[in-house]
């Protein structure tokens, strides 16, 4: 069982982090010194839309969602230097590390961090608010440079999202892995248990995979009902790809 030390959350810089040259900042917040977290993971990530998608799977519905696919991808921030289209993604791990790095970013809404917790990294942001014709608001976007996961469930799913086991050290895995005893190939939404021209390997038989994703995999390799999307497996696995 993972105990309270053990406790993973996932940290993004969105791309108006960088634009904004914040990075060396949130990072000093989110210091061991300060926050008493530490590195378990971090890497730069060109993020994809299946990624995004994934990420903000419960948004899909809302207006802002088309929107919020552009903003973490970089097109909004780097719309003419689509070489700096990219985020960076980090795992801190710590007692109570969900709620320590939620405290630090501050309320999801920038103008509201800044009335109710000014010195957060989020009431740095920026709130666009978009109007109809008749000046009515129908939408409030958001640009809060940070995203920290909601709690341990979701820091989880996200976790397991973003990074393959291996780029965490062993040491500081929280979440079950396996030995992959099967091969599996992503194309055009099919899981493919032999090659196909365009399929990508996501893992091949040996390799360490998530338990979880493993058994996703294996359901959708059966063709039977599966548990979560493919996608959710999948997508880490085809980052930073695009020329
Ligand atoms: P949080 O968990 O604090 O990142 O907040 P949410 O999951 O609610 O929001 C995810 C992202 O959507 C945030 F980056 C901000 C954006 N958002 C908007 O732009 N407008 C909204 O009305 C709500 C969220």
């Amino acid at each position: 069982m993972m105990t309270k030390a053990m406790e993973q959350t996932l940290v993004l810089m969105k791309p108006d982090c960088l634009k904004n040259s914040l990075t060396g900042y949130v990072l000093t917040k989110l210091s061991e010194y300060h926050a008493g977290l530490i590195y378990a993971g971090a890497k730069v990530v060109s993020i994809t839309d299946m990624l995004a998608s994934e990420h903000y799977a419960e948004h899909r519905e809302k207006h802002f969602f088309p929107w919020l696919l552009k903003y973490v991808s970089g097109q909004v921030h780097f719309a003419q230097e689509p070489q700096k289209q990219r985020l960076l993604a980090f795992v801190f791990q710590g007692p109570g590390a969900v709620a320590a790095v939620r405290e630090i970013a501050g309320p999801t809404n920038p103008t509201k961090a800044r009335l109710e917790k000014p010195g957060s990294v989020r009431s740095l942001g920026t709130v666009i608010v978009v109007t109809d014709d008749n000046g009515k608001v129908i939408d409030e976007q958001s640009e809060n440079l940070i995203h920290a996961s909601a709690n341990t469930e979701e820091a989880e799913r996200e976790i397991k999202l973003w990074f393959t086991p291996q780029e965490i050290p062993a040491r500081l895995r929280a979440y079950e892995t396996a030995q992959a005893d099967a091969l599996c190939y992503y194309k055009s939404g099919r899981a493919l248990a032999a090659y196909e021209d365009g399929a990508v390997c996501l893992f091949a038989p040996g390799d360490l995979v998530w338990a979880s994703d493993l058994k996703i995999a294996k359901q959708y390799l059966a063709g039977e009902d599966a548990e979560d999307t493919l996608e959710l497996v999948a997508a880490k696995y085809l980052l930073n790809t695009a020329e």
